[in-house]
């Protein structure tokens, strides 16, 4: 929103662009605004917005198109289910068929309850207007001062490195904002290696073959200056006794009677056996092999030249000597991820306060919103699923999403990428969301990208992805090494593998394409996922692995296997430092 502004010329304050992003058609309205404020404007005011709205009601009203009026009655429907006790004049007033010209009617009606005192707290966001004038109202009248929830609004968590022992909750200033005063041309966002549209792969045999070349090529690629590697079909033909080394993806890892592991290499010549004896020092890491993953072993070749005896292990990993990118300003990105909206289990509330929270001068750096999948429910799942659903249409469940998301500031600048709930192929990498859930979700014009993405953030490379490989990882390796309590650690895994799902065929579904989108060619300054429903953060050789919690509680399937979610915190990254703080809101 803010870009279409900027690019046609205008500034605007922060309440304008909330004005225009909350009503349901802001292309139409940000047209109309544009139309109606005078030639020599330069800055949109919220009145500007509120007059043109006001306008333009007389000229659509009566003749609106049916998808904004079921658009309309969807959000409100959600709204009404997750905040029953709302009843307010400006909701009721949200009919269907009414378009964005009675989102200026909605906000007039909430500018005048300012001062009821009567009015719930529960009323925060109208169905169709959530406005800084109305955070401000709430504000102002006593009786809906933050105080009654006291802390909730942002309790804050100092960010050590991998450790969350060290919760030191202090309480939020709440003062509003009246916009993020950095300049909007100052911020920077790319995106790299995102399958959106540029999926070939048709599940053939020769796709397979091609993708896993690709895999090898990249990742051979950051071994091959540490060891002297020849190819299996080479090493076949070595003589007994010689010294050999060996770049390849894991084929097999197998323990033998006496307890040592033999590890089958695969190159694209053929496969050769690597044995690690018991004892070595190094025998541990075999522990974290997974399968199809890509390592180098040097060696000696055994005195028939079958095997391998193998000296030394290396992993693509990141370089210990690693130096971070950060952003030549004091600027700040919110780390989120697992919305589940849709849920029963969606917890409205602490959305609620975290969107408020944004609208405070605290968060007047927070100018990136980054979510990590997830964002709604979805349908059809897990089985049973829908015994928990809230909201039982997918594409209902995109739209009370979307109305979330109008509760965030409308100068954020959000990305956000698929998970294995999204309404979009299972089968990694996954590509954005289609056109009919983008149109659903304009409203806060964030970018939509493939799971993963890595997103150049002023400068700085956030890898983002989802995170359903975290769940093989936890599962095959030591609880020392990975485990839901500590999601990092699995993390940690993946960067030292350079990919973010290396094993094909468990949980993770891959689909084949021309190469491999989930190899981390370049080391990221950050990895971000979700899916664990954990929170948890730390470095890896100076390499910050968030995982970000959720805002769903606990699900009975979770309440059976014992997964206790870290519900409604929020990671907020110094994009100039990467520190990072994890503000609470629940
Ligand atoms: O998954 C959240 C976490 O819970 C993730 O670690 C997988 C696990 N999970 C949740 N439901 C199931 C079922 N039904 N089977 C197996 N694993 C499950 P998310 O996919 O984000 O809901
Ligand atoms: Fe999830
Ligand atoms: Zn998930």
């Amino acid at each position: 929103m803010v870009h279409e502004l900027t690019a046609r010329g205008y500034n605007a304050e922060q309440e304008a662009v909330t004005l225009i992003a909350s009503t349901d058609a802001p292309g139409r309205a940000l047209e109309a605004v544009v139309e109606h404020v005078d030639d020599d404007t330069l800055r949109i005011t919220a009145a500007d917005v509120r007059d043109a709205l006001a306008a333009s009601r007389s000229a659509v009203d009566g003749q609106n198109p049916p998808g904004a009026g079921e658009l309309v009655d969807a959000g409100e429907e959600a709204e009404r289910r997750e905040r029953a006790e709302a009843t307010d004049a400006a909701a009721t007033d949200a009919e269907v068929g009414e378009t964005e010209a009675a989102a200026a009617d909605a906000e007039a009606a909430d500018a005048e309850s300012a001062t009821d005192t009567d009015r719930p707290s529960s009323a925060r966001g109208d169905p169709l207007v959530s406005t800084g004038e109305e955070q401000l109202n709430r504000q102002t009248a006593p009786e809906e001062s933050v105080q009654e929830v006291p802390g909730e609004n942002g309790d804050r968590i100092t960010a050590g490195t991998g450790d969350t022992s060290g919760i030191d909750a202090v309480g939020a200033a709440n003062s509003r904002s009246a916009s993020r005063s950095a300049d909007p041309a100052l911020r920077s966002l790319e995106v790299e290696g995102d399958v959106t549209g540029q999926s070939t792969g048709t599940g053939e045999y020769g796709d397979f073959v091609k993708v896993f070349r690709d895999r090898y090529e990249k990742l051979s690629k950051q071994l091959r200056g540490r060891v002297n590697h020849r190819p299996a079909n080479a090493i076949q033909s070595m003589s007994g006794g010689t010294d050999a080394a060996m770049i390849g993806l894991v084929n097999d890892v197998r323990s033998t009677k006496s307890g040592h592991w033999l590890v089958e290499l695969e190159d694209t010549t053929g496969t050769f056996p690597c044995l690690v004896m018991k004892d070595r020092e190094f025998a541990d890491l075999v522990d974290e092999l997974l399968l199809d993953e890509c390592i180098a072993v040097e060696g000696t070749l055994s005195d028939d030249a079958g095997i391998m005896f193998v000296d030394s292990m290396y992993f693509p990993d990141v370089p210990r000597t690693y130096t971070p990118n950060t952003a030549d300003r004091h600027v700040q990105a919110a780390l989120i991820s697992d919305v589940h909206v849709g849920s029963q289990e969606f917890v409205a509330d602490a959305w609620g306060r975290f969107a408020d929270w944004l609208h405070t001068d605290e968060a007047e750096h927070v100018e990136y919103l980054l979510i990590a999948g997830d964002m709604v429910e979805g349908v059809g799942v897990y089985p049973n699923q829908d015994e928990e659903l809230d909201i039982i249409d997918i594409y209902e469940q995109y739209e009370a999403f979307s109305e979330h998301l109008k509760d965030v500031p409308g100068d954020i600048e959000i990305l956000m990428i698929p998970g294995n709930h999204d309404a979009v192929r299972l089968a990694e990498p996954q590509p954005g969301f289609n056109e009919t859930l983008r149109e659903i979700m304009t409203a806060h014009d964030a970018r939509i990208t493939g799971n993963p993405s890595l997103v150049t953030v002023e400068g700085v490379k956030i890898l983002m992805y989802h995170g359903v490989s975290l769940d093989e990882v936890i599962a095959e390796l030591p609880a020392g090494k990975a485990s839901y309590d500590e999601p990092h650690k699995a993390m940690y895994q993946l960067l030292k593998k350079r990919h973010v799902a290396p094993q094909f065929g468990g949980k993770t579904r891959l689909a084949p394409e021309e190469k491999d989108y989930l190899v981390m060619e370049q080391v990221p300054d950050v990895f971000h996922t979700g899916h664990v429903h954990k929170l948890g953060w730390g470095k890896y050789h100076d390499v910050l692995a968030v995982n970000s919690g959720c805002w769903q509680s606990q699900t009975d399937f979770q309440k059976s296997v014992n997964i206790d979610p870290d519900v409604g915190y929020a990671p907020i990254l110094d994009l100039d430092t990467l520190d990072m703080t994890v503000r609470k809101f629940i």
